[in-house]
């Protein structure tokens, strides 16, 4: 965490290509081929046609046509190429592999759209019942997929109870443990196109989704959920503060220390009990569970490195992690036995569809990283405000130049000063909005640590949102 102005060196961006470097464009020479006059000698046929004699000119009208069939034949043979490259690209997404949505094909064709979300489960492994539910904004509001008109919609409260809650949150990778409450909200502009209902009378024992038919109306209100106590924080700062400061116990109980044999080396943030959020690249080198210990619960890591820690069963890395671009980055690690949710150890939510982590939202980012470039870290934990910038903004020639991809997000100061740094990566970027703070983005990457027009990079969790709730069904 950086706390202080430098002006370091700074790596090179490598994500980008000056258009200098770029090879030059291509410019179709006119009429190579056609309206050859017949003495013009072509390279081909230098000093090797076999009608040429001494004193017979090179080129006669019999080659011109063999040169002009050979022209036409290769022309016909690359459209049939094309042709043949484009049927097999079309059966490949649109029969084998499915273009849109979930891949999953049933009978040698692919799902039908219709076949979403509509409580029978076709695919083998249920695919496609997965993802049909999701929480929509500060109020997490009930949503689900409704197939016939491919649109999300709220869910009604009529004939809502705890089960169908418990049910619902375990359908997005939620604990039932974990399950709080559901209460009745108005839709307000969320039910303008219709509601989904609890049909009465329905097969108890069907899935819920099957459940839920399309209604006009709905008397009760929605259905908002709590599937998990997350984001409360017992003493987050309220006032602005520039430069990093020293943050107190429970500020942030959901930040976590990574460490390989009693060092610090990468952050995370607790997103269940048995659940850690962090970084891909933390884990490139390092990527044996059994060597990592989890450490929560304090800001201190003197204190914390009293207690051995939580041991890791599995780290899930990003598939489409890249290290040149750092695209992707982010991982899960499953710890191997639940952490017990104190005043200061506690999750942090992970954010809804609606919340707004737009350009200009002020964040708040954490950590035991490095307090300036290759300058020493603290035993206390750090934070510090920063700002969210567009990828416009950030991708400018003279910001990241390009580097910020559509699943990172950029935040810091761009006149510098405040920012992560190294040991800070994997560690929380959080917004409030209502109560509760929201998991924006795991620290990422940069060009040194708080330089003027080089914000910090983080992954961006709403991006994430289906691979995380893929991952935690899966386990
Ligand atoms: C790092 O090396 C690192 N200024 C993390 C974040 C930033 C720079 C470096 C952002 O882990």
């Amino acid at each position: 965490m950086h706390d202080k102005q430098t002006y370091g060196n700074s790596y090179d961006n490598t994500g980008f290509q000056h258009d200098d470097s770029k090879p030059p464009p291509y410019i179709p020479q006119q009429d190579v081929y056609t309206n050859l006059p017949n003495y013009v000698i072509t390279p081909q046929f230098v000093g090797s046609h076999p009608a040429a004699g001494p004193g017979t000119p090179y080129y006669t009208e019999q080659s011109r046509k063999k040169c002009t069939l050979k022209f036409t034949f290769a022309i016909v043979a690359f459209v049939i190429a094309v042709l043949i490259a484009i049927g097999v690209l079309v059966w490949y997404y649109v029969f084998f592999r499915c273009f849109l949505g979930r891949p999953c094909r049933v009978g040698g064709r692919c799902l039908n759209r219709a076949q979403w979300c509509d409580g029978v489960r076709d695919c083998p492994d249920g695919e496609d019942e997965r993802r049909c539910f999701r929480l929509l904004g500060i109020d997490s509001i009930l949503g689900s997929y409704e197939s016939d008109r491919s649109t999300w919609m709220p869910v009604c409260a009529d004939g809502w109870d705890d089960n169908y809650g418990r049910e619902a949150c375990a359908m997005m990778g939620f604990n039932r443990q974990d399950f709080v409450s559901y209460s009745r909200v108005s839709a307000g502009s969320l039910g303008s196109n219709g509601y989904l209902k609890l049909e009465p009378g329905s097969n108890p024992d069907s899935g819920l989704r099957s459940r839920l038919t399309h209604s006009e109306t709905c008397s009760a209100g929605v259905v908002a959920l709590t599937c998990i106590e997350c984001g409360q924080s017992l003493a987050a700062p309220n006032t602005r503060i520039v430069g990093g400061t020293e943050a107190v116990n429970g500020a942030w109980p959901w930040q976590v220390s990574l460490q390989i044999s009693g060092q610090h080396v990468c952050g995370g943030s607790i997103i269940r009990s048995s659940w850690i959020l962090s970084a891909a690249h933390c884990f490139g080198r390092n990527s044996d569970p059994a060597r990592w210990r989890v450490h929560s619960g304090d800001v201190s890591l003197f204190r914390m490195n009293f207690e051995s820690g939580s041991r890791v069963s599995k780290i899930i890395s990003h598939e489409g992690y890249n290290s040149g671009t750092n695209d992707n980055d982010i991982a899960l690690l499953k710890l191997t036995t639940p952490l017990t949710f104190t005043d200061t150890r506690k999750p942090v939510c992970l954010p809804n569809d609606g919340i707004n982590i737009s350009p200009g939202h002020r964040a708040w980012i954490s950590g035991w990283g490095s307090l300036r470039q290759s300058g020493p870290s603290p035993n206390i934990l750090n934070q510090a405000q920063v700002t969210i910038y567009s990828r416009e903004t950030c991708n400018a020639p003279a910001v990241l130049n390009g580097g910020v991809t559509r699943n990172m997000l950029c935040a810091g100061e761009l006149q510098g000063g405040v920012d992560t740094c190294q040991g800070d990566s994997g560690g929380p970027l959080v917004v409030k909005e209502g109560n509760s703070w929201w998991l924006a983005g795991d620290t990422s990457w940069g060009i040194g640590c708080a330089l003027r027009n080089k914000p910090g990079v983080y992954g961006n969790v709403t991006y994430f949102m289906d691979w995380i709730a893929e991952q935690l069904l899966n386990e």
